[in-house]
């Protein structure tokens, strides 16, 4: 099947009909120089000279020419997950939220509905200030509304900034708040923070940064350290941090959430493929690959691969790169790391966050940690 073509990394939403335009414009292809480079997920993009829609998704293919060609002919062989996220990519993440096999979502989002006017309290000690919640891969924000009707419980005066890489989510996001609570001050801001650091207006009140979702448990540690870092810089002192986090926990529990038996997750893999033949022109056949998800214990994280069924020649037309795989070969393309409270606490404390509270759920999988910048 062909898909249409969809919003990426490096997008600008012509359409985003909420908030500041010019301020989204502006973010997006302001000061986007000087990037960070990380071994793994993120590559330097600069798009600050292009300003027309085809010259930014010339610039985006060039990205993901790059990352496969690094991927594909390095061994083990693997690709970066935040490449490939688009609209097919998210609309089957949201399936995946819902299926049963599948915690996080659901278990993150009671813990909330339990503790929303708990964490507000905490993150936001001076009620006469205006507060900002700040919401990194804001995605439809579906769970961020039990909190930001809880902020609305202690004051009358909050804003809301979900950042988001795809302009859809984020109009939808913007969409739901709206209708639900107008009250909110929305000021979107299309970005992909992994390859372009946040930078926020100034703000005359308290900021509540919310990184939730286990989206962080999809970097490492060093990775995951320096996107904290990029966001606590946005932040001033007694700002806080609301972390999401999912737990380690039995090998049984965390393979069946990535390896589902409705094969929503296996789709969600195996879409990268069809992502690389549409924008690529490569011929992979997707129907000989199949989704493997493996629990490393040392690393302390589910690993999604894909793993050949056969031994095959695979042509990426657009990097000029044809591929020999083997039966069984794999392509590594996700991790999800799983925490313990020692790793949050390091994880929090080296980029100088305080921890000020904690919450769980019953069973311990899952934590929300706010942390405070001293
Ligand atoms: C987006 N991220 C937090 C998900 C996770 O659990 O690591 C991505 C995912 N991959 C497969 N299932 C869900």
């Amino acid at each position: 099947m062909r898909h249409s073509r969809e919003s990426h990394s490096g997008d600008v939403p012509e359409f985003l009909s909420t908030g500041n335009q010019m301020a989204v414009l502006r973010d997006l292809l302001g000061t986007l120089k000087g990037l960070v480079e990380m071994a793994t997920y993120i590559q330097t993009v600069d798009i600050g000279h292009f300003a027309t829609a085809d010259e930014r998704e010339a610039l985006t293919r060039e990205a993901l020419t790059r990352e496969v060609r690094r991927g594909l002919t390095a061994r083990p062989r693997s690709l970066s997950p935040w490449m490939f996220y688009d609209a097919e990519r998210s609309r089957l993440f949201e399936r995946i939220t819902t299926l049963p096999e599948y915690y996080p979502t659901r278990t993150e989002r009671a813990i909330l509905a339990g503790h929303a006017d708990a964490i507000i309290a905490a993150a936001h000690c001076d009620r006469s200030l205006p507060l900002r919640l700040v919401e990194l891969g804001a995605g439809t924000a579906s769970k961020t509304r039990i909190l930001l009707e809880a902020a609305l419980r202690v004051s009358d005066d909050v804003a809301y900034v979900p950042v988001d890489v795809c302009p859809d989510a984020l109009e939808l996001a913007c969409q739901n708040i709206a209708s639900a609570l107008p009250e909110v001050r929305l000021q979107p801001i299309v970005r992909n923070y992994v390859t372009h650091p946040l930078q926020l207006e100034s703000f005359d009140g308290s900021t509540l940064a919310l990184y939730i979702g286990t989206s962080i448990g999809n970097f490492s540690p060093q990775e995951a350290e320096l996107i904290l870092r990029n966001l606590c810089s946005q932040l001033q002192t007694g700002d806080a941090l609301l972390l999401g986090t999912d737990m380690v926990k039995d090998r049984r529990t965390l393979l069946a959430a990535y390896d589902d038996n409705d094969g929503i997750t296996a789709a969600f893999n195996l879409n990268i493929l069809h992502r690389l033949n549409r924008e690529l022109g490569a011929n992979f056949d997707a129907a000989c690959f199949r989704h493997r998800a493996l629990w490393n214990s040392i690393e302390s994280r589910i690993e999604m691969h894909l793993e050949s069924t056969q031994e095959q020649h695979v042509s990426i037309e657009h990097v000029d790169l044809d591929v020999h795989l083997t039966r069984r070969e794999t392509i590594h393309t996700e991790n999800s790391y799983k925490f313990t409270d020692q790793r949050i606490r390091t994880q929090l404390e080296e980029v100088g966050l305080a921890i000020r509270g904690a919450w769980k759920d019953s069973r311990g999988w899952y934590t929300l940690t706010l942390g405070c910048l001293r």
